[in-house]
């Protein structure tokens, strides 16, 4: 497909056409992986940061209730969604002074445990760190890398990321990738962006090596200066999901639970994503990032809610080993 071509499907408002596009790159799913669909569980261990990104709730700046886990919490909570069936476990954190500090020895314990115990693939998102950090956390067990770039044009990269390094952010990603771990890179939909920009991050992604590659509409938070702004229309994510399907047919590319909680999966899934992310066992105290509570404590963003709906759809949640197959590890 040209940059063109690329473009003019994320313009057009043609409902033949996008009903096309959705259906080819279900088609490319099916072809890959047959009725399966993937699920990770999200596992957000502190919520403090160091940064000031402006679409984000946890920014430094804004005055809210905070958490920094245990490690025993980490561990049992992990425990509970691989026993509720999820194929991977997402570490996730806020830059957080405090593990800096400490050289993330503890995050580099709980993944060996988690490895050790529960034989889990890992992904560890914990924004920009060093490749020291990198490689011990790889060292310990780690599969994936996640660090999002969230758009490619620098100007608005350095908008929405404030007095952060685009270069360290990209470098970061680029390391953990040449040592050789599996890295994913993503997009924020309707934060300023033109379909020019979307279409040369559709393009960078390939570039860089992206096993896993995702994009998540902006959804506005209280208290952060973009809370004014409005989010966009759902038809511009998902027309993204079902080009990122075509051009990198066996990509990991999530439905996240984050955006529209529950309700917003199976329009995903029909677009042609192969992976459920932001699963979080309710009442468990552990938070979303673009909606921190929504469907959680309801047991909404569960293993259990989301087959009931693809098996609706003719489809079902793979198992461990047919994930681990799928990524090779
Ligand atoms: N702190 C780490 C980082 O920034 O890389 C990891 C966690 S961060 C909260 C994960 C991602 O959530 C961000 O990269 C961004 O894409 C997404 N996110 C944050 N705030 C959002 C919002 N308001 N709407 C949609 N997505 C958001
Ligand atoms: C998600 N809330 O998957 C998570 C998060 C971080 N690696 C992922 C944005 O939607
Ligand atoms: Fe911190 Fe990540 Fe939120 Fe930015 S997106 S403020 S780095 S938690």
């Amino acid at each position: 497909m040209t940059k063109q071509e690329i473009i003019r499907l994320l313009e057009t408002e043609d409902g033949e056409e996008v009903a096309r596009l959705f259906a080819k790159a279900r088609e490319i799913r099916k072809e890959n992986q047959e009725n399966k669909i993937f699920a990770y569980g999200f596992v957000y261990f502190t919520t403090y940061c160091r940064n000031n990104c402006n679409f984000c709730y946890y920014r430094r700046s804004n005055d809210i209730e905070r958490y920094r886990k245990s490690k025993e919490e980490i561990l049992a909570t992990s425990k509970a969604l691989i026993d509720s069936g999820v194929n991977l476990i997402d570490l996730t954190m806020g830059e957080d002074p405090k593990y800096h500090a400490e050289d993330f020895e503890t995050v580099a314990e709980i993944i060996r445990t988690i490895k050790e115990e529960y034989d889990t693939p890992i992904m560890i998102s914990p924004g920009v760190v060093s490749d020291a950090v990198i490689d011990k956390l790889k060292a310990a067990g780690a599969d994936w890398y996640a660090v999002y770039q969230e758009t490619h044009n620098r100007k608005l990269f350095e908008k929405l990321r404030v007095n952060q390094s685009y270069d360290e952010r990209m470098h970061a990603k680029l390391y953990a990738r040449e040592i050789g771990m599996k890295i994913e890179e993503g997009l924020l939909a309707g934060v300023g962006e033109t379909t020019e920009d979307i279409a040369d991050s559709l393009e960078i992604m390939g570039k860089i090596g992206a096993q896993q590659v995702r994009v998540m509409s902006f959804v506005p938070q209280e208290g952060s200066p973009m809370e004014g702004c409005s989010t966009p229309d759902r038809m511009l994510e998902l027309k993204i999901i079902a080009l990122m399907r075509i051009l990198y047919p066996k990509a990991l590319i999530p439905a996240s639970l984050d955006v529209d909680g529950i309700d917003g999966l199976e329009d995903r899934i029909n677009a042609g994503a192969n992976l459920i992310t932001s699963i979080i066992p309710p009442k468990s105290g552990f938070m979303g990032v673009a909606h921190n509570t929504l469907d959680v404590d309801e047991g909404g963003r569960t293993v259990a809610e989301a087959k009931v709906i693809l098996e609706r759809m003719g489809l079902r949640v793979a198992t461990r080993e047919e994930y681990k197959e799928y990524i090779g590890v």
